[in-house]
C-alpha cells in the first residue's frame, strides 16, 4: 500500500494530490493514507502537505530499493522480484544462495553496498554504500554451459548501450567484461554459473557500474584505472533510472538472445568494442600472448592473430590494451 502511495504521488508529481483522492483511488481511509505519509518521510521521502489540497512530493531518497525501482522496471522476466539489502558481502553470493532456493528467473539481488565485492578469479571490487549500482540478475536459459559465455557479452552491451544513451558518454566494451570510459574501467560483469554437464542450472550474473565514486576515498591502486559515470559531469540521470534503464534493457536483449537472436547482440557488441583490430595481450590461466585481436566469433570467443599468422581462440582470459 506505501508503495502505490508514493506511485500516486509520483504520477502527480510535480503537482499535489488531495488525501481524499488518494482514500478514494485506493480504497483506505484518511487516516492510513496520512500514516503511510508519515512513513514515507521517516524512509527520506520529502513530502509537502497542504491542509486544502493535499501532498506532494518534493524530494526522493536516493536508495535503489523496491519503492524507488518498481514503478520504473518494464521487463517480462528480469525485476520479476527484487531484493534489496543496504549492505551485503556479494550480490552473487546472495544471489547463488537465492537462486538454490528455487528464486525465479529475473529475480534481481540489489545491494547499496558490498563488503566483499567479487571480481573475476578470486579479484575483489570495491563498493563503497551509495556510490554505484551493485547487482546481480538469475537466469535460467535452457542453454548449455558452453554458449552461458555469450551471456556476459550480451549484458556488456545492454550496459553499455544504456551507459552510452542516458549519460551521453563515451562507453566501450573491453572483452570480455569491462566496460571503459576514455580508457578507464566505470564497470565490469562477473558471470557465474551452476550447471551440469549439458544443462546450465542457473547463471547469476553480476554486475557493477561505478556511478559517482569519491575521487578522495578511492583504493590508491584503483585511482588511475577505474571512472564513474558521473565524473564527466553527467548529473541528469539517477541511480536508479540508470539501473532501471540497464534492466530493461538487459530483459529485451535476454528475450532476443532466448529466440535465437545472438548474431545480432554480436554485432552491437563489435559496434561497441575497444578491443577489435587492436594489438592487445591476453592473459588466462598458463597463457599469456600478444597479437591482433582480429574478431569475436559466433562463441562470443576472442580470435587473436600472433606474430606468426596463426589465429588463436580465445574464451576467457584477460586483455591489455597495447
Ligand atoms: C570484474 O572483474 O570486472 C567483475 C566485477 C563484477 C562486480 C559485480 S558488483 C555486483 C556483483 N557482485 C559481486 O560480488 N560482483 C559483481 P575483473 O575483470 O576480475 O576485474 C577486477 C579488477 O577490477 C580488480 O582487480 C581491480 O583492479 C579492478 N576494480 C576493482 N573494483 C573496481 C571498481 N569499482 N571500478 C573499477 N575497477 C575496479
Amino acid at each position: 500500500m506505501e508503495l502505490r502511495v508514493l506511485l500516486l504521488l509520483k504520477e502527480k508529481y510535480p503537482g499535489y494530490v488531495s488525501g481524499e483522492e488518494i482514500s478514494r483511488m485506493l480504497g483506505v481511509s484518511r487516516t492510513a493514507v496520512w500514516k503511510h505519509m508519515r512513513r514515507l518521510k521517516e524512509k527520506g521521502y520529502e513530502i509537502e502537505s497542504h491542509s486544502k489540497i493535499g501532498y506532494r512530493l518534493v524530494n526522493s531518497p536516493d536508495k535503489l530499493d523496491e519503492n524507488e525501482l518498481s514503478g520504473l522496471l518494464t521487463g517480462k522476466i528480469i525485476g520479476q522480484s527484487l531484493i534489496y539489502r543496504e549492505s551485503v558481502g556479494s550480490t552473487n553470493e546472495l544471489a547463488k544462495e537465492l537462486a538454490l532456493g528455487g528464486a525465479v528467473e529475473g529475480t534481481v539481488v540489489v545491494a547499496e553496498e558490498q563488503t566483499m565485492g567479487k571480481g573475476r578469479r578470486g579479484r575483489t571490487w570495491y563498493s563503497p554504500a551509495g556510490k554505484g549500482l551493485w547487482f546481480t540478475v538469475i537466469l535460467r536459459p535452457p542453454i548449455s554451459p558452453a554458449d552461458a559465455a555469450k551471456l556476459t557479452l550480451v549484458t556488456a552491451v545492454a550496459v553499455t548501450k544504456i551507459i552510452r544513451e542516458m549519460t551521453g558518454l563515451p562507453a566501450g566494451i573491453k572483452w570480455p567484461n569491462d566496460v571503459l570510459v576514455s580508457g578507464r574501467k566505470a564497470a565490469g560483469i562477473l558471470t557465474e554459473m551452476s550447471a551440469e554437464i549439458e544443462t546450465v542450472n542457473h547463471l547469476v550474473i553480476g554486475i557493477g557500474v561505478n556511478f559517482n565514486l569519491d575521487p578522495g576515498a578511492i583504493p590508491s591502486e584503483l585511482a588511475e584505472i577505474a571512472t564513474s559515470v558521473t565524473r564527466a559531469g553527467v548529473e541528469t540521470v539517477s541511480r536508479a533510472a540508470l539501473l532501471a534503464g540497464i534492466l530493461n534493457n538487459l530483459d529485451d536483449l535476454y528475450q532476443d538472445f532466448l529466440n535465437g537472436n545472438f548474431p545480432h547482440i554480436l554485432s552491437a557488441w563489435k559496434e561497441m568494442s575497444v578491443t577489435l583490430n587492436r594489438q592487445v595481450k591476453v592473459e588466462s590461466i598458463g597463457m599469456s600472448e600478444e597479437g591482433m585481436a582480429i574478431d569475436i566469433d559466433e562463441d562470443g570467443a576472442l580470435l587473436l592473430q600472433i606474430k606468426d599468422g596463426t589465429i588463436k581462440k580465445v574464451l576467457a582470459g584477460d586483455v591489455s590494451l597495447r
